[in-house]
């Protein structure tokens, strides 16, 4: 592929329309950076959404500015790609830095998409129309999340995780359990925020019948999910520990896990997530996309590969209006009543960003050339 003549980077900060606080924080206002690859008249976008603080994990913007300065964008503009599936290749030698890595990578196949007319989910090898939508509850007084727990279940949406942590955990999922039809999809995300001290307590939440409980030990805890699996009927779904395809690889031969979570960004991009997405799937090991409150540039990219075939349960994938308003992106994402999201038939991401939300929300403008 032709190489961009140009990359830009866009520091954005977007003032969150409610705080959303999980075991590691609560946060106002979400950092990002969108990354934007010109030729010829053309730009492609792709998205950063590391945050502000390395809490998530240990990128943040300002690391993730710095890395694609320095490393990425010189190693690019010096290479021959033949295209952005090379980039996991092109990008080794720097070690970490995964969201870096796939702010780029996504800006280029939008980039790709949009020079050869077709919608970047073809690219990807999506084969769904439309995609499930879940919401990802944060912590909050009990009144306001059950309203919402209601209010999500009514729009639709076809799966409601809430966020827990040690002392937050069997009342909020007793009172949405309460709240919620029979069988509804009800997970919990711990954000690692136990430790095998808490198995015993840990079991208890199995007579929630979650659909899976999300990360609830240390990114690093491998061998301890492993033994908790071990003695939960609960399946245990990874997230944060799982960075790599190897890990993925590794996390499924041990039984730490029974379902995973794909964030592209987290695993250092489309293509990355595809590998894991495929190991998975041959593995038998239902997957599904998450998300870091992405704006719609990043959501976007998310959900053309949500709408992978082994992407089987439903996503973090809520609509523009959940997080935004407004949106960066000239055509919101939005759920339908179904709870689903319908692919895009425009080129690339299928919308393009809005140069005065870009302005306004803008703190910083980096250009990047050869
Ligand atoms: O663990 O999935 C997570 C947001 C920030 C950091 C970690 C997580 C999340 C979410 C938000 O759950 C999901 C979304 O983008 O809607
Ligand atoms: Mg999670």
């Amino acid at each position: 592929m032709k190489l961009p003549t140009r990359i830009v980077l866009h520091v954005l900060h977007m003032p969150l329309r409610f705080p959303f606080e999980t075991s590691f924080g609560r946060v106002t206002q979400q950092e990002t950076i969108l990354v934007e690859a010109e030729d010829d008249g053309l730009s492609g976008w792709g998205e950063v959404p590391a945050s502000a603080q390395p809490h998530y994990s240990s990128e943040t913007v300002v690391t993730a500015a710095y890395v694609i300065r320095d490393f990425l964008a010189p190693a690019l503009f010096a290479s021959r790609l033949r295209t952005p599936a090379d980039c996991p290749a092109l990008f080794h030698r720097v070690r970490g830095h995964a969201m870096a890595k796939a702010g780029l990578e996504t800006a280029l196949w939008d980039l790709e998409a949009r020079r050869r007319g077709v919608p970047v989910a073809k690219l990807y090898g999506a084969t769904r129309k439309f995609i499930e939508s879940g919401v990802s509850l944060g912590i909050d007084p009990m009144g306001l999340l059950m309203k919402r727990v209601e209010d999500f279940a009514a729009k639709g949406y076809r799966r409601i995780k809430l966020k827990i942590k040690p002392g937050w955990d069997g009342k909020p999922l007793a009172e949405a359990r309460k709240r919620l039809p029979a069988g509804f999809p009800l997970t919990a995300d711990a954000n690692a925020a136990y430790t095998p001290a808490h198995t015993a307590h840990l079991r208890r939440l199995d007579r929630f019948r979650l659909d899976y409980l999300e990360q609830p030990l240390g990114h690093e805890d491998l061998a301890d999910h492993a033994a908790l699996a071990k003695v939960l009927r609960t399946p245990i779904c990874l997230d944060e520990s799982i960075t790599s395809a190897d890990l993925a690889r590794n996390a499924v031969r041990m039984k730490a896990c029974r379902v995973v979570n794909i964030k592209p960004s987290r695993v250092g991009g489309p293509t990355k997530a595809i590998e894991i997405h495929d190991l998975c799937r041959k593995a038998g090991i239902p997957v599904w996309c998450g998300g870091l409150l992405e704006s719609g540039v990043g959501r976007l990219h998310n959900v053309a590969i949500a709408a992978l075939p082994g992407f089987t349960k439903p996503g973090d994938l809520s609509g523009s209006d959940r997080y935004y308003s407004p949106d960066v992106i000239d055509e919101p994402v939005a759920v339908a009543p179904d709870g689903t999201i319908a692919l895009r038939s425009r080129p690339g991401i299928g919308a393009d960003v809005r140069q005065d939300v870009l302005r306004r929300r803008r703190r910083e403008r980096i250009v990047l050339k050869p």
